[in-house]
């Protein structure tokens, strides 16, 4: 049995750790002002050249770069390598405004697949594995991420790519699948799948990878229980690379940063201002070892939280929070804050599975909140009478959590679209 780790690496010490940053930091500035003109512009407006930059300190000294410049630049604006080097795009899904496209050398893939690589092995990944992968292959990140991750430990990999769910039971019945790499909501909607077939014992999963959406611990709980396995969050972003930027540990506390190839900051997403350890803000990423796509200080928009607390994984790289929501994905609702996973929490600790739809509108100047919930086979079966007082009591829950008011329909088991990759779960009808 074989396993694709290196403790000297994930397991190094904190000085270790800053030397690696520090060094590779000043070179990847220098090699950013000399390839990429639209960077180091930036760095002129802010009066920043690269001898001022001389470890992780002075950090704070550059500029920010943001999804708005990278629609800017869009497409070769950014690009730190010739294309002759470059041996691969993917792409984000675009459905506000311009995709944005990030490049990779042979180099920048390799390295994908070590960060990927890693965070199956954290799962308990090893060469005796079958690693079913149904993220989306293509253009998104999931697929050629997990994939490659996957061939790197020595897994059988199954390139299942999302959708047809029949087909994806099937496989995982017949070649014993027993990791399983999916959009958490995905992973819910194949555990009810195998239920309602009847295929728990026929399965062998023995762990999940999931991630590129926010999911709750209780969503975790519900799908570890129903699927008979350990639940692993993963994330990332195809500007930094795709999955495998972070990636839990056994601990299941948290997400250590890849810090050997990422620096990671919590800032004030209002000011720009670093915020110390353990203090919640938007995370944001500067790549230290990516040739063709190098961002510089990149502002992610997840609000998070970092620890340094000692793992019992041995692992020494920090770790992220789940991200509480996006700072753009957050609904200001008659001028409250709310964001989806609150909302998702209560509904599941409420005994709902993660099947619900959010619709906001605005009616006579007012803000509205409604939340569709489906209500489990059983409760359809069994409960049926009792509609209005259980919807009275999510109402009751959603108030106490989110101090506003709203309108809690349940409706009919199976009536919510369920989705292959990231869900859609929000309505906005004030932006339509
Ligand atoms: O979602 C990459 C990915 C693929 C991550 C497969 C994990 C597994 P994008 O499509 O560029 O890339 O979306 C990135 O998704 O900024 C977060 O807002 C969100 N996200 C990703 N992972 C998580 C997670 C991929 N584990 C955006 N929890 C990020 C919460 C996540 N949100």
């Amino acid at each position: 049995m074989e396993r694709y780790y290196q403790p000297e690496i994930e397991c190094a010490s904190r000085e270790q750790i800053l030397d690696w940053q520090n060094e590779r930091l000043v070179k990847q500035v220098r090699h950013v002002w000399d390839n990429v003109p639209y960077y180091r512009k930036k760095m002129e407006e802010k009066k920043v050249t690269p001898s001022d930059i001389k470890g992780v300190d002075d950090l704070y000294k550059l500029p920010f770069l943001t999804k708005d410049d990278l629609r800017e630049a869009y497409p070769y604006g950014l690009l730190a390598k010739p294309l002759r080097d470059c041996v691969r795009i993917q792409s984000t899904s675009g459905t506000t405004g311009r995709r944005v496209v990030a490049f990779y050398t042979q180099h920048d893939v390799d390295l994908w697949d070590e960060c990927c690589a890693r965070a199956i092995v954290a799962a308990g990944g090893t060469n005796e594995d079958v690693c079913h992968v149904c993220y989306g292959y293509g253009l998104f990140t999931g697929g050629p991420g997990l994939n490659g991750g996957s061939h790197k430990v020595g897994c059988l990999t199954l390139p299942m790519s999302s959708g047809n769910t029949d087909r994806q039971l099937q496989f995982m019945v017949d070649l014993g699948s027993t990791i399983l790499c999916c959009t958490p909501s995905y992973a819910a909607y194949l555990a009810e799948s195998i239920i309602e077939r009847g295929l728990q014992d026929k399965i062998k999963l023995k762990a999940g990878i999931f991630g590129a959406e926010a999911w709750s611990e209780e969503m975790r709980q519900d799908i570890q229980k129903k699927l008979g396995i350990k639940a692993y969050d993963i994330y990332g972003l195809t500007e930094i690379s795709g999955p495998g930027v972070s990636f839990e540990c056994s601990e299941q506390t948290g997400m250590h940063i890849n810090e050997d190839h990422f620096i990671a900051e919590i800032i004030d997403p209002d000011t720009g201002e670093v915020l110390p350890e353990g203090s919640k803000g938007e995370l944001v990423f500067t790549s230290i070892t990516k040739e063709a796509f190098p961002l510089l200080r990149y502002r992610t928009r997840d609000i998070c939280v970092l620890s340094r607390k000692p793992c019992s994984c041995g692992r020494t790289h920090v770790k992220m929070s789940k991200p509480m929501g996006r700072s753009d994905d957050m609904l200001i609702i008659k001028g409250v804050n709310v964001f989806p996973s609150q909302i998702e929490t209560v509904l599941m600790e409420q005994g709902y599975a993660a099947n619900y739809q959010i619709i906001v509108d605005r009616v006579n100047n007012s803000d509205t909140l409604e939340v569709q919930v489906e209500m489990t086979p059983e409760m359809f079966s069994d409960k049926l009478s009792q509609v209005a007082e259980m919807e009275k009591q999510l109402v009751g829950a959603l108030k106490s959590m989110l101090g506003i008011l709203s309108k809690v329909t349940l409706v009919a088991p199976k009536t919510i679209q369920r989705s292959e990759g990231k869900a859609v779960r929000i309505i906005d009808k004030r932006k339509i």
